[in-house]
């Protein structure tokens, strides 16, 4: 009886300690952060390449006013408020060039703001 008990307690131990030993799932590399400054009347930088099903974060700074940085071909579109940064995950599934715009009207050189995508293979 008291044998047993003790098979019964030192089991429980050795599954605890497997459970606890059992390293958690290798944590998956952070995603790549795409820095862009936005200010009248520009992105910084004004291109950028990203690799075709890589997925990165996109990280939208305004120095000044609310800018957007929006993709049409992409679906992306991302609002930075004035003064603020904000980001968006994005993993592009095409190649070629894309022309980016600023979303938010922010003053007469609104129009030419415009940063170029390269997707690559
Ligand atoms: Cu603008």
């Amino acid at each position: 009886m008291k044998l047993k008990f003790v098979l019964v307690a030192l089991f429980t131990v050795m599954l605890i300690a497997a459970v606890v030993t059992v390293a958690p799932a290798p944590a998956q590399t952070a995603p790549r952060r795409i820095e862009i400054t936005a200010s009248r009347f520009q992105f910084t930088p004004a291109e950028i390449t990203l690799k075709k099903g890589e997925p990165v974060v996109i990280v939208l700074k305004s120095t000044d006013v609310t800018h957007g940085l929006r993709f049409k071909d992409l679906d992306f579109n991302l609002k930075a408020n004035k003064g603020q940064t904000s980001e968006l995950p994005f993993t592009p599934t095409k190649t070629g060039d894309f022309v980016g715009q600023c979303s938010v009207f922010c003053g007469t050189g609104h129009g030419k703001m415009k940063l170029t995508l390269h997707v690559v293979e």
